[in-house]
């Protein structure tokens, strides 16, 4: 986490974070998948007073869990459904390109991610996920907020 941090302060001293330049580091780190739908994604988050750059408290806030659920929850309603989910899943997948398919999850496609983050997460069953389930199966889980950190591998 720290090693992190320090990381991402030489990103954001490097680049100008407006959302192209935003796009750039996301290529960089991504050259075989297709980042774009992910950054523009992160970028609405992060972009706390939609000024359309990202000042360093906004980037510094962005690293909590808090943060993570809104990543997720995209109509801000306090609640992330399968759809809202599997749009963030979608995009991960997408920037991630052929690195996806190494590994474990070889053969997970992005609705069977979803579904299972579901079954982990969502206690009550109700097909939707409060900011307090989402948090106590990070704990779990912490894979599941990584999606946020994936900026600075
Ligand atoms: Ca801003
Ligand atoms: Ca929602
Ligand atoms: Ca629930």
């Amino acid at each position: 986490m720290l090693l992190k941090l320090k990381l991402s302060d030489l990103l954001f001293a490097t680049f100008a974070l407006e959302h192209h330049g935003f796009l750039k580091i996301y290529k960089q780190f991504f050259p075989h998948g297709d980042p774009s739908k992910f950054a523009s994604l992160v970028f609405r988050v992060f972009d706390e007073n939609k000024d359309g750059s990202i000042e360093f408290e906004e980037f510094i806030k962005a690293l909590s869990s808090v943060r993570a659920f809104k990543l997720y929850d995209v109509d801000n309603d306090g609640y992330i459904t399968r759809e809202e989910m599997y749009n963030i899943v979608d995009a991960i997948y997408q920037m991630l390109g052929n690195q996806a398919k190494s590994g474990e999850e070889e053969d997970e496609n992005p609705k069977e991610r979803v579904d299972r983050i579901f079954e982990q997460l969502d206690k009550n069953q109700d097909n939707k996920l409060t900011l307090e389930e989402f948090k106590e199966g990070s704990k779990q889980d912490p894979k599941i907020v990584q999606a946020l950190s994936l900026y600075a591998p």
